[in-house]
């Protein structure tokens, strides 16, 4: 097999891998995908720890580049680098997949950088030596017409990811250097939402609406706050170790309300954006304590991460701790929330699933 066939190859995989795990990672791409983000999720953690795999096992041989050198072409010098970025994402991959919380909230910013560095290394390559590659190697081809396809596959694949990597780098800045750049959020922090904005709601005119009552923030304390100190973690891998909210527990609230869970095992929760929604069931609620949150770290929510309240469901992945509450409603029957319907399990508790 030729270099550029074997090279081609790789590409592909390659691009499939960044394809997905930046969908992992954009809220636009995630909420587009919908049903096959568990898909994705899986594609990307069994694609990477193969193709990781395949590579570092075999990078003498599978990998092309001692074949370059004989073929006398410029490329080992960038499979060297290929190889590198690789076994950074291929190890970082890996403390994302099955580590400590500790371990994936550094494996966070070394899987973002590295991929978004990497990305963007690609597309230099793509532009500076495609070109140059298939001239030398394939001059029996119609050039012209597989240079303009080849451009073509360049660009549709390049140019979203380009358009991603803003957001990557503020997510990392905001981790490493300070606060505030991160869409408002906090650093580590991915701050997602399924509707394309962060619904602007205000203190004054916002209400939780539970079975017919709207309740102020006011209203709410009245119920008492409590503070729960969490390693926040998402399905998809990224983790923030170490994070205080503070609210009113769930249950309490709700036992306060008239709450009937004999007749009502079922809490459902709907988002200021209109879309977004969660459910919990008595079990649940009693075991992990949930919050409806309206601080972090001690300051209000940021605006793209609930303002001014969300639930925060200690112990259980991120995409229960829904944002922007506006709605309680207590239900005999059992419910799903958004990514439930949508392939993610109802049982959310840490640990329970990964995409392999
Ligand atoms: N309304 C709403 N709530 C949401 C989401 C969302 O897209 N919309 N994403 C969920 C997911 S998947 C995660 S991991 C967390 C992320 O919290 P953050 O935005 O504070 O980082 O919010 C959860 N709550
Ligand atoms: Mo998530």
């Amino acid at each position: 097999m030729s270099f550029s066939t074997r090279h081609w190859r790789h590409a592909m995989v390659v691009g499939l891998l960044v394809l997905t795990g930046f969908s992992l990672y954009l809220a636009s791409w995630r909420s587009a995908l919908g049903p096959l983000m568990p898909v994705a999720q899986a594609v990307h953690e069994w694609g990477g720890v193969l193709y990781g795999l395949a590579v570092l096992g075999w990078s003498g041989r599978f990998y092309p580049w001692p074949a370059d050198r004989n073929a006398g072409t410029k490329a080992p010098g960038f499979t060297k680098w290929a190889f590198f970025f690789l076994v950074m994402l291929f190890v970082s991959g890996l403390g994302l997949l099955v580590g400590p919380s500790w371990t994936r909230a550094i494996a966070t910013i070394i899987h973002g950088l590295f991929a978004a560095v990497f990305v963007l290394w690609v597309a230099y390559h793509l532009a500076v030596h495609w070109p140059v590659n298939i001239r030398r190697k394939k001059p029996h081809i119609n050039l012209a017409r597989r240079r303009t396809l080849r451009w073509l596959v360049g660009a549709a694949v390049t140019v979203p990811v380009l358009g991603a990597i803003p957001s990557v780098l503020t997510m990392l800045s905001g981790r490493m250097f300070h606060q505030g750049s991160n869409n408002g959020a906090l650093p580590g922090f991915v701050p997602y939402t399924v509707v394309g904005g962060y619904p602007d709601l205000s203190l004054e005119t916002w209400r939780l609406s539970i079975e017919g009552t709207h309740y102020t923030m006011e209203d709410l304390k009245k119920f008492g706050v409590e503070r729960r100190h969490v390693n926040f973690q998402c399905v998809t891998g990224w983790a923030v170790d170490g994070v205080e909210f503070t609210g009113i527990d769930l249950e309490h609230f709700l036992r306060q309300v008239g709450w009937n869970s004999q007749t009502h095992p079922w809490v459902m929760f709907f988002s200021g954006d209109g879309v977004y929604t969660e459910s919990l069931d008595v079990q649940q609620i009693a075991k992990y304590r949930p919050l409806l949150a309206y601080q972090i770290d001690s300051r209000p929510l940021p605006q793209s991460q609930g303002y001014p309240l969300r639930l925060l469901v200690p112990g259980m992945y991120g995409y229960k701790s829904i944002k922007w509450l506006v709605g309680i409603k207590l239900v005999s029957h059992d419910t799903l929330g958004y990514w439930e319907q949508r392939g993610y399990p109802q049982n959310a508790y840490l640990g329970s699933y990964s995409g392999i």
